[in-house]
């Protein structure tokens, strides 16, 4: 276990490396130079601590001589060199095979090209090296590969020297002149394609923007290489952070654990999120590449110029870094649903995290395998805590603090505490209570009652908080919560009042720093019709405010805050899923529910986008989450139920409203088409789900005539859980079409999964057995595994506990190729608390299973806390 309050710097400084790689899939060699000085203050006589794993070491000198038996001893870790002067120069040669690499962590090969990914820690997998964020250095980097087989060889910074050598192969040599630790390291060889376009910084600076692809996807990179330039031009405008060197290179590979990684000046990309055609990937897709390649592009200054001091701090520029694309996909592409689509997926997919037996602090403690803490929790509630800041201490001051943060710490290693810190000073706030956002793990709980006085004009708010018990934490500390509030009168408009002595305004941050607490809101003079909770989710909490069902439709129909108005049609909709689970029809609620929507359908000023989030009900995940124990099966039956009882009797009105196909099938990348597909598609995936008459038919045509991907695929998620032949007939034309098309075929793959009609286990069997299956492609593994547990109930869930037994069994395979993609795909079987008991025992049991049998320590360490 690594703990953080083990913490000690470094006692040696690395102020250069010099690299060469002699490069084959087979019998890769590394030649590493290090000049090493031992740091001022350092214990004396502390020793060099050199990583590595799975390395042969084929020589070492010390100074240009091979060190005494005792001075350089092996160990788990790697190596220990001591006795050392001051000051030594380090050789050291080694030998890899990147073709018997299946972990895709340090250098391996994908596809036709060798190509690596070290963060956390790779690099000590291809050399021997202080494999640890605080240890930064300048890189020179020399590659040696056969010209034919690898005409293109990249590594970080810029290319000084290129030439041939005898044998036919040839060299290039890189150097990066910004120091930085081994984790940003990369370097590709491989027969590849460039597609490059310019840009210019705001001080005049030309950079050549190369993107990296297979030839034959050449034709797919434009929207990659736009989304690019957009992040550059918006991070200076927005963040006033300019790009630093003379090239920005991104390579796109198909075998990659994750979506991409933000090596300096040369990003590696899984594919899935770079190559792009209407007719190939949907409005999602478009969406998903333009984040993911802002995001990495972000990391340039939010991670790499300012890095981190250890793993533990992964949140300071993971949880800043997401912010910051949040921020850019609101204001250049989704505008007021990004909020929506944010929360959605925190709520299925954090919140969970944060209930179960994974749950950590955005700032964890402790870890057994640092790869286990990529998490929700990390991302997307780190972005979260920095958006709590913002709204404590104003965008002025935050943006000032931004800047004065990039500035003092540019070039160094350092600390969420740090970050914190600097926010403090430029607001002239103090932040104390609001570090516990970063050490306490869970989501709290907030409670909010309302009480108006009519004679005063004044309305009481009383909030309460609570944080539940979490691994390791039984007790917590109230957190300090914005609360943003507005009040709606009875005709949908925003009332004013004043908060305190502040003056009037329509709209509040109420901060809660107690446990309990009341707000007055005073000079109101008519009784507010709904209060308008936690506007634009100003805090990462579950919030419970009693409200009833026209309080909750009022905002429904009124409410000018896009995230408060769908979260109360959630809350209605939670509310109606709940009854049904336990037997308990609320017709009252349900027909309450159509007239909302009914109405919705009918008010032209709710935009396409907006309209289609608030016909969605929460996700299957979601739900699961309001139960102490629940019937995953009964969960989503009663979903459904209710989808369709509502929806049932506004199947014309659901017609009527849908956009004109015809008109909007062009995949164009603007926030008004992607709405206008957006709702299409949830118009016919109600309709189809409510039984209408003709909806399935108007699928398959919608499939047939599609030209943009987006409006296939919606068809295709419409039908996938029809009994009726069309469904198969559709996939099978999917399959057929697009055999040879990777990324497609595994959306093919996905569906075929998530499936519950028919007998599910076989076509999971078929599935494995497919031709294009691969257990080691990250992605193609995904498709398969992660559906047919997200979204195939049934099968997974049958109640003699088949479902996690074949899942378990699967997982112990891949964990063999790939402890990373393994102990991932595991999590779904850590929620047993979470199910009816006769499940909860089988699933435990698979999990138990599993654990007795020998795994990584990536899939241990998932397993093993899964059973605490
Ligand atoms: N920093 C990488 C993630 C590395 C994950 C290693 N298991 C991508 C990103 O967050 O941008
Ligand atoms: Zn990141």
């Amino acid at each position: 276990m690594i703990l953080l309050s083990d913490y000690q710097p470094p006692d040696w400084r690395v102020e250069a490396l010099e690299l060469r790689f002699e490069l084959d899939p087979e019998d890769t060699r590394a030649h590493s130079r290090l000049r090493v000085r031992r740091r001022d203050g350092s214990a004396p006589g502390a020793p060099l601590r050199l990583h590595g794993r799975d390395l042969q070491r084929l020589s070492i000198a010390v100074n240009g001589a091979e060190p005494s038996p005792g001075g350089c001893v092996e160990d788990r870790e790697g190596l220990l060199l001591s006795g050392l002067p001051d000051v030594a120069e380090i050789a050291i040669e080694t030998r890899i095979r990147p073709d018997a690499n299946t972990a895709l962590e340090g250098l391996y090969v994908s596809g036709g090209s060798l190509c690596t990914q070290c963060e956390p820690e790779g690099f000590r997998r291809i050399t021997y090296f202080p494999d640890r964020p605080d240890v930064l250095t300048r890189y020179r980097v020399r590659l040696e590969a056969d010209a034919a087989r690898y005409p293109v060889l990249l590594a970080n910074g810029n290319r000084v020297d290129a030439g041939s050598l005898p044998e036919g192969r040839h060299y290039a040599v890189w150097e990066d002149p910004f120091p930085k630790p081994s984790y940003l390291f990369a370097l590709v060889a491989g027969d590849l394609a460039c597609v490059a376009d310019r840009f210019t910084t705001r001080s005049g600076r030309e950079v050549a923007l190369e993107i990296y692809v297979e030839h034959h996807n050449r034709e797919r990179c434009a929207h990659a290489l736009a989304s690019l330039q957009r992040a550059m031009r918006y991070d200076e405008e927005a963040f006033g952070r300019e790009y630093d060197l003379d090239v920005y290179m991104i390579v796109a590979v198909d075998d990659f654990n994750m979506g991409a990684m933000e090596n300096k000046g040369l990003n590696l990309f899984n594919a899935k999120y770079v190559l792009a055609s209407p007719d190939t990937a949907t409005d999602d897709d478009y969406v998903h590449i333009e984040s993911v390649i802002a995001h990495e592009y972000f990391h340039n200054w939010s991670g790499n110029r300012v890095t981190c001091r250890d793993w533990f701090q992964l949140s300071l520029k993971e949880g800043l870094t997401v912010f910051r694309d949040q921020e850019f996909t609101t204001d250049c592409t989704l505008f007021g649903v990004k909020r929506v689509d944010d929360v959605q997926r925190l709520r299925a997919f954090q919140f969970p995290e944060d209930a179960g037996p994974l749950a950590h602090p955005v700032r964890p403690d402790r870890y057994a395998e640092i790869n286990n803490f990529y998490t929700m929790t990390v991302y997307e509630k780190g972005a979260e805590l920095i958006r709590m800041l913002r709204t404590l201490i104003g965008r002025d001051a935050f943006r000032r603090g931004l800047d004065r943060y990039f500035q003092r710490f540019d070039g160094q290693a350092v600390t969420t505490d740090d970050f914190v810190t600097v926010m403090a000073e430029v607001s002239g706030r103090d932040l104390a209570q609001f570090q516990r956002w970063y050490t306490q793990a869970g989501t709290p709980q907030v409670t909010a009652r309302t009480r108006f006085d009519a004679q005063a004009g004044v309305l009481q708010l009383d909030l309460a908080q609570r944080t539940p018990p979490t691994p390791g934490q039984h007790e917590k500390d109230p957190l300090q919560v914005p609360v943003r509030v507005a009040l709606l009168g009875r005709d949908g408009r925003r009332l004013s009042a004043r908060l305190g002595g502040a003056p009037e305004a329509a709209e509040w941050v109420l901060e809660l720093t107690a446990g309990e607490q009341s707000f007055q809101l005073r000079g109101l003079r008519e009784p507010p019709a709904a209060v308008s909770w936690l506007r634009g989710f100003s805090a990462p909490v579950l919030l419970e405010a009693g409200q009833g069902t026209d309080e909750l439709a009022h905002l429904v129909a009124n409410d000018d805050d896009a995230f408060a108005r769908w979260d109360a049609a959630q809350t209605l909709l939670r509310r109606a899923v709940i009854a049904r689970v336990e037997d308990a029809v609320d017709p009252t609620l349900e027909a309450a529910l159509t007239t909302a929507m009914a109405a919705l359908l009918e008010d032209s000023a709710v935009e396409p986008v907006l309209l289609a989030a608030l016909l969605e009900l929460p996700a299957h995940r979601e739900l699961m989450e309001s139960f102490e124990r629940a019937d995953p099966v009964a969960v989503d039956q009663a979903r459904r139920a209710v989808e369709q009882s509502l929806f049932a009797p506004l199947a014309e009105r659901l017609s009527a409203r849908a956009p004109e196909r015809a008109r909007w099938d062009d995949g164009a990348f603007t926030a008004e088409a992607m709405g206008e597909r957006r709702l299409l598609n949830r118009l016919l995936a109600v309709r189809v789900a409510a039984g209408a008459e003709g909806a399935l038919q108007e699928a398959a045509r919608q499939y047939h005539e599609a030209r943009s991907q987006t409006l296939a695929m919606g068809a295709l998620a419409a039908v996938n859980e029809s009994a009726e032949c069309v469904r198969g007939e559709l996939l099978a034309d999917l399959e057929h079409r697009y055999r040879h098309d990777p990324l497609v075929l595994d959306k093919w793959f996905a569906l075929e999964s998530a499936s519950q009609v028919g007998d599910g286990f076989a076509r999971l069997e078929r599935l494995l057995e497919h031709p294009g299956f691969r257990w080691s492609n990250p992605n193609r593994v995904r498709a398969v595994l992660g559906p047919f547990m997200a979204q195939n109930h049934r099968h997974f869930h049958r109640v003699d506990g088949a479902g996690y037994q074949r899942i378990a069994g699967y997982l112990e395979r891949l964990d063999a190729l790939n402890p990373q993609t393994a102990a991932r795909l595991v999590i779904p079987l850590t929620r047993w608390r979470r199910l009816d008991e006769a499940r909860s025992a089988r699933m435990r049991a698979s999990l138990e299973e599993l654990a007795g049998k020998g795994l990584s320590k990536d899939l241990a360490d998932v397993v093993e806390r899964g059973l605490a």
